[in-house]
């Protein structure tokens, strides 16, 4: 048979692991273990601080989303918090499709009750009674991972009624995904949860005001909400003066995996720490929805990206190399788009499918007109569709002519 696939180990930059300090060396199906190792102080903590407490300290610190939009938690989570309507809901979004993206992979299968303690605290600050941890269909081994944690955290007082004592009642109900990259819009997640199709919803309004079942929602990516506990821990201070961050590192380097580095780090430093294989060309920063770039002294910050005409998406660090035939990796991007656009708003549904085209035909020769038309069709696409996949669709591809010269 297949040979087991072993656990995911993180590497660390000079300032070592803090995030994922417990990943491969606690016992993810241990709860003792977990708590002997620092496990539910945090929540501890948000006990002493009160809801309004809690949100003020991560107000503080200055988190922001880890999905890819970089929206400040705090905002989010006190925005949901004044809705008079009732109830609230929390989702936390591991359903991390990105192309390249593992780092909620490896916090769920390496530190599961790490996310189950984090949903709580964030349940507890925006009074929800219920989340749901919508993960990707393709993640058995965090899933399982997942429900033992849960079932355990239920048993022993941690999750259900009256938790801890405290008075706070929340339970989390995991639903997992089939398979569309589109279900890890947040509105998507809401109809697939809903049983309707994985379509996203128009926003405004956002989910904040109406989210689930049309109620207050808070969404949460896994990696945003791990890092709450730290900001408990430690302080929103001190935390933010060392502020950590989760690289997913792949292409072409001698060790591909998840990064732990504190913000401030060059693009330079991560791919060197990495190793590099080959003459490195160009490194696609973002994922598929993200954008190549050639500058490695770029400060790998949500700021320093977006001032290189790039950004940080969900941490998706791909290393070309020179060996890399560019055409056939932008036909690649051009066809996973084209596959997983939901076809509800026509600038992606056409769109896609006439990028592709164009980039076929481009890869066999070059035609100005098809230049041109490839630059109206994506300019489209970013200004007139519905959600992220369509506006992101041609980001990659641009970046590609512009900065790589790709059919010059
Ligand atoms: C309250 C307002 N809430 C915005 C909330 C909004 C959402 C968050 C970000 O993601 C990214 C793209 C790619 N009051 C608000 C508000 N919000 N204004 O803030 O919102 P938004 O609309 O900026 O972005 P988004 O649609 O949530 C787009 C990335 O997603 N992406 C793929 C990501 C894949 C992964 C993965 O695999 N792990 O994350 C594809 O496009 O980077 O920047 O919560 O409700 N006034
Ligand atoms: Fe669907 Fe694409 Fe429109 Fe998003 S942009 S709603 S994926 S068709």
């Amino acid at each position: 048979g297949d040979a087991p696939v072993k656990d995911a180990v993180p590497q660390a930059g000079k300032d070592g692991l803090l995030l994922l300090r417990r990943v491969g060396t606690t016992d993810p199906g241990s709860l003792d273990d977990y708590r002997a190792n620092g496990g539910y102080t945090a929540l501890r903590r948000a006990f002493e601080l009160g809801p309004a407490g809690v949100i003020r300290e991560v107000l503080e610190s200055g988190l922001v989303g880890r999905g890819g939009a970089a929206f400040p938690t705090g905002r989010k989570w006190d925005a949901t918090a004044r809705q008079p309507d009732h109830p609230h809901y929390l989702v936390c979004n591991a359903d991390e499709s990105e192309p390249g993206t593992f780092k909620d992979r490896v916090i769920m299968e390496g530190d599961p009750y790490a996310l189950v303690e984090a949903m709580t605290i964030a349940a507890y600050a925006t009074g929800c009674a219920k989340g749901y941890l919508y993960i990707r269909g393709e993640y058995p081994r965090a899933t399982a991972r997942l429900q033992h944690a849960i079932a355990t955290a239920r048993s022993r007082g941690l999750l259900g009624e009256n938790i801890l004592g405290k008075g706070l009642s929340f339970d989390i109900e995991l639903r997992r995904g089939a398979g569309a990259y589109i279900c890890g819009e947040e509105t998507a997640i809401f109809n697939s949860i809903e049983g309707q199709r994985g379509e996203p919803r128009s926003k405004p309004p956002f989910p904040v005001e109406k989210g689930l079942f049309g109620k207050p929602t808070v969404v949460n990516n896994v990696e945003t909400l791990v890092n709450v506990l730290p900001i408990l821990e430690r302080g929103a201070q001190a935390y933010a003066a060392a502020e950590p961050k989760l690289f997913c590192v792949s292409g072409a380097v001698e060790r591909p995996g998840v990064y732990e580095l504190t913000f401030g780090a060059t693009l330079r430093e991560l791919v060197e720490l990495a190793g590099t294989t080959g003459t490195t060309r160009a490194v696609l920063l973002g994922g598929a929805a993200g954008a190549f770039v050639t500058d490695l002294d770029i400060p790998l910050t949500f700021e320093g990206t977006r001032n290189a005409g790039a950004t940080l998406g969900s941490g998706v660090v791909l290393v070309i190399d020179d060996t890399v035939d560019m055409k056939r990796l932008l036909l690649r991007i051009a066809e996973f788009f084209r596959d997983e656009s939901c076809g509800q708003c026509v600038p992606c549904r056409v769109g896609t499918v006439r990028q592709e085209e164009a980039l076929h035909r481009l890869s066999s020769r070059v035609d100005q007109d098809d230049l041109v038309l490839l630059r109206e069709v994506g300019q489209t696409m970013r200004d007139a569709s519905i959600c992220g996949l369509g506006q992101t669709a041609w980001n990659a591809v641009e970046s590609a002519i512009d900065r790589l010269g790709v059919f010059k």
